[in-house]
């Protein structure tokens, strides 16, 4: 069978990152793209992972490139071209300049592989996602935003800190819009099967969750000058796999609601089941009243930052 092809849109921090990920899970041959400026930056950092190969014995090429054509057929795309934040910025001060680079991006994923399944991770997500959408004109099954994965491996984290049990032990998804109004759902969370609730008090909890909306800002202002990229790559890649492996995994994503939690015509981060046909279905649950507030005041977070991409 042949190898799966792999295209990252972006060899930044997150993108050089995804590249040794993805080869040290043997997911396929990898390509990364960048603008002409940088591309011996992602040749050079294509090169250096070839060159790691030999000790585990990956078989998979790593390429850099800055041109469209070699992108040609790939099976999967992952976004992160763009600018990161900057201490004191937030995410949606990025969207002038990231919606620009989509339009671009879009139009030239759509000419090179129209069938591909596509992880956007550019900020702000949950509008770069959606214009990534309406641009490209794909399909909404094959379009997906990271970040419910990530802000949910930052919940995971800070409780297994706190309760000093196996971060793999602890099952506690975060849904809603990549920002400060996302929603934990800790209600339901679990470490090994025990409820959360039952073993942090409300106040701690109340400032894990408050640590896990800002966790991206506090790496910011921890590096100074960009933002969050392992966690940020790992989560993607994560994703990216379900897809290749038809693992059917389930993943808090920014997926396309069509009704579902009320949401209408709008990505948000929800459990999304990720499979050989990418996002194939949404899990949808009832929400507990506070949660349903929670989760409108995200989408008008949301609605207001995709208004302003005019799309
Ligand atoms: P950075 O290291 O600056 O890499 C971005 C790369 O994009 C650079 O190498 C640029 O040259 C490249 N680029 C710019 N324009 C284009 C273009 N037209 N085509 C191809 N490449 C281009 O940033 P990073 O990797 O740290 O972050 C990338 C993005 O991810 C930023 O927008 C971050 O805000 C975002 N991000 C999102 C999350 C989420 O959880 C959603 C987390 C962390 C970062």
């Amino acid at each position: 069978m042949p190898r799966s092809k792999i295209a990252l849109i972006g060899g930044g921090q997150i993108g050089g990152n995804l590249a040794l990920l993805a080869t040290q899970k043997e997911l396929g041959d990898v390509v990364i793209f960048d603008i002409p400026q940088s591309e011996g930056m992602v040749k050079g950092k294509a090169l250096d992972i070839m060159q790691l190969r030999p000790h585990d014995g990956y078989d998979s090429t790593i390429t850099g490139t800055s041109k469209w054509d070699d992108v040609k057929d790939s099976d999967v795309f992952i976004i992160t071209a763009g600018i990161p934040r900057k201490p004191g910025m937030n995410r949606e001060d990025l969207l002038e300049i990231n919606l620009g680079i989509m339009k671009d991006v879009a139009k030239n994923i759509k000419k090179q592989s129209p069938n591909a399944f596509v992880i956007v991770i550019s900020n702000p997500l949950d509008a770069m996602v959606y214009a990534f959408y309406k641009i490209s004109g794909f399909n909404k099954h094959k379009v997906v935003g990271m970040a419910g994965a990530l802000d949910s491996a930052r919940l995971r984290t800070f409780i297994a800190m706190e309760t000093e049990c196996s971060v793999q032990d602890v099952n506690c998804m975060v849904l809603g819009g990549h920002g400060d109004t996302m929603v934990p759902i800790i209600r339901l969370g679990t470490i090994g099967g025990v409820p959360i609730e039952s073993l942090i008090s409300s106040e701690r909890l109340k400032e894990i969750v408050d640590r896990t909306r800002f966790a991206g800002g506090e790496i910011v202002k921890l590096f100074g000058n960009g933002s969050a990229f392992y966690a940020p790559a790992q989560s993607a890649i994560e994703m990216a796999e379900s897809y290749l492996r038809d693992k059917k995994r389930v993943i808090p994503c920014a997926s396309l609601c069509e009704g579902e939690f009320d949401v209408d015509g709008y990505f948000i981060g929800v459990p999304s089941v990720i499979g050989a046909n990418g996002v194939e279905r949404i899990l949808e649950f009832k929400l507990e009243k506070d949660e349903r507030i929670a989760l409108n005041e995200t989408l008008k977070a949301v609605k207001n930052t995709v208004k302003e991409t005019g799309l």
